[in-house]
C-alpha cells in the first residue's frame, strides 16, 4: 500500500511551546528516514500569507491558507507539521474537514489530521515571554494579541494534549510518537 501523509496540527499560545515541539518531532521523523515538513511563522507568515495581520479575518485566512498547503504536503505523502496558534476552534474545524473531504483521487482514504494542544497557563507563557511580546501586549502596544486581548478557544478535544510546562520537549515527542504508530500512521 503506497505510503500516505498526514497533517499534525500544533495549536496553543505564544510562547507555549509548539514550534521547539514541532521542530524536535520533525528532527525525530527525518532521522527516521521519514519525509516530514513543517509550515510555520517564519516560512508562511513572511511569504504566502506576508499580506496578512492578526485580527480576526487575516487569521481566518491565515489558518485557511495553512489548511490548504498543508493538505496539499500531505496529499504528497508528507508528515506535515503545522505551528500556528490558529485560535479559532471554527477554523481548526474547517481545516481538520477539508483533510477528511475527497481529494484528486477519490478513491483515497482521508489523509489523517492530529490535532496536538500544546497546553500552558497564560502565566507561564507570559514569565517566558522569549520576544517580550506579552509584554508590549500589557502595554497597549500590540493590538489584539492572543490571551491579553484577543481569544484563544482552546481545544476540548486533540487527539493528544500536551501540558507544556511539566512534560519535556523529548517526552512530548514520545508521546506524539507513540500516538502516531499506535494509529498505524508510521
Ligand atoms: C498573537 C502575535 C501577534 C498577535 C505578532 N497575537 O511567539 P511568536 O510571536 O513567535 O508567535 C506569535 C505569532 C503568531 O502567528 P500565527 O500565525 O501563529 O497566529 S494565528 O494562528 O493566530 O494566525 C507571535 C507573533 O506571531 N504575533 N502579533 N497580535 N501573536
Amino acid at each position: 500500500r503506497k505510503q500516505r501523509g498526514l497533517t499534525i496540527w500544533f495549536t496553543g499560545l505564544s510562547a507555549s511551546g509548539k514550534s521547539t515541539i514541532a521542530t524536535a518531532l520533525e528532527q525525530h521523523l527525518l532521522h527516521q528516514g521519514l519525509a516530514a515538513y513543517r509550515l510555520d511563522g517564519d516560512n508562511v507568515r513572511f511569504g504566502l500569507n506576508k499580506d496578512l495581520g492578526f485580527d480576526e479575518k487575516s487569521r481566518n485566512e491565515n489558518i485557511r491558507r495553512i489548511a490548504e498547503v498543508a493538505k496539499l504536503f500531505a496529499d504528497s505523502s508528507t508528515i506535515t507539521l503545522t505551528s500556528f496558534i490558529s485560535p479559532y476552534k471554527a477554523d481548526r474545524e474547517t481545516a481538520r474537514a477539508l483533510h477528511a473531504a475527497p481529494g484528486a483521487d477519490p478513491s483515497d482514504e482521508p489523509l489523517p489530521f492530529v490535532e496536538v494542544y500544546v497546553e500552558i497557563p497564560l502565566e507561564v507563557a507570559e514569565a517566558r515571554d522569549p520576544k517580550g511580546l506579552y509584554k508590549k501586549a500589557r502595554e497597549g502596544k500590540i493590538p489584539e494579541f492572543t490571551g491579553i486581548s484577543a481569544p484563544y478557544e482552546a481545544p476540548e478535544n486533540p487527539e493528544i494534549l500536551i501540558k507544556s510546562h511539566e512534560t519535556s520537549v523529548e517526552d512530548a515527542v514520545r508521546q506524539i510518537m507513540q500516538y502516531l504508530q499506535e494509529k498505524g500512521f508510521l
